[in-house]
């Protein structure tokens, strides 16, 4: 693919929190050749949005990628939009896989949304997030990848619904709450230890 700008927001001042690192570790992962272009809400946030909606991308939200001279927005859209140019690298090898990618993306943005919202509220719905928010998709998510032979949700081949897991299992700093999680610990080992992810974490921590 030729070259993929990624536009998202800095959350927080956070190289990492919400939805653009779902592409970010996409685009490392796949070894493509990639900006990833940061802004800030109130700065240039205004303009920008109206400049997007005049080129198309009319719910004018980030994340959006520009490639070849083209933009194309949505987290999940853009990850299968990715996957697609990249002979379905990401996607699964039937429709009754990528229902199942489907499905699991789809269920990603359920738990997205219940942690934006504590992430925003009140002291009172983060205490409740962290105690009932997160063990609710902990344990839907452990029954899925359960069902599988792992690491991924597919087996062995990754797919990007593994992507869309594993980062909220980081934004929802839920990586050191897996005791209770086997399959989900499995999912997370492997995929730390992809050499493309593998190099960009250490990039992180540095
Ligand atoms: N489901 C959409 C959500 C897009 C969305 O709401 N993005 C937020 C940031 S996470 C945004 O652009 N907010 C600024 C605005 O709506 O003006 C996606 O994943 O792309």
């Amino acid at each position: 693919m030729e070259k993929i700008t990624l536009y998202y927001f800095l959350v927080n001042n956070n190289v990492t929190l919400a939805r653009g690192e779902n592409i970010k570790l996409l685009l490392e992962d796949a070894g493509l050749e990639h900006e990833y272009v940061r802004l800030r809400m109130g700065e240039d946030w205004s303009d920008r949005k109206v400049q997007i909606i005049e080129d198309g991308l009319y719910s004018g939200t980030l994340p959006y990628i520009e490639v070849g001279g083209k933009k194309f927005g949505r987290t999940i859209p853009i990850m299968r939009y990715i996957s697609v140019k990249l002979g379905n690298k990401y996607h699964g090898a039937n429709d009754e896989e990528n229902q199942l990618l489907d499905s699991v993306a789809d269920i990603t943005d359920d738990w997205f949304e219940s942690m934006k919202n504590a992430f925003w509220g009140s002291d009172e719905a983060k205490t409740k997030h962290v105690k009932d928010g997160t063990p609710k998709f902990l344990n839907i998510f452990e029954r899925y990848y359960s069902a599988q032979e792992g690491p991924y949700i597919l087996g062995e081949k990754i797919s990007y619904s593994d992507f869309l897991v594993y980062h909220l299992l980081d934004d929802d700093k839920a990586l050191n709450r897996l005791a209770e999680y086997p399959n989900l610990q499995k999912l997370v080992q492997s995929f730390v230890e992809r050499p493309n992810i593998k190099k960009y974490l250490t990039t992180l921590s540095e």
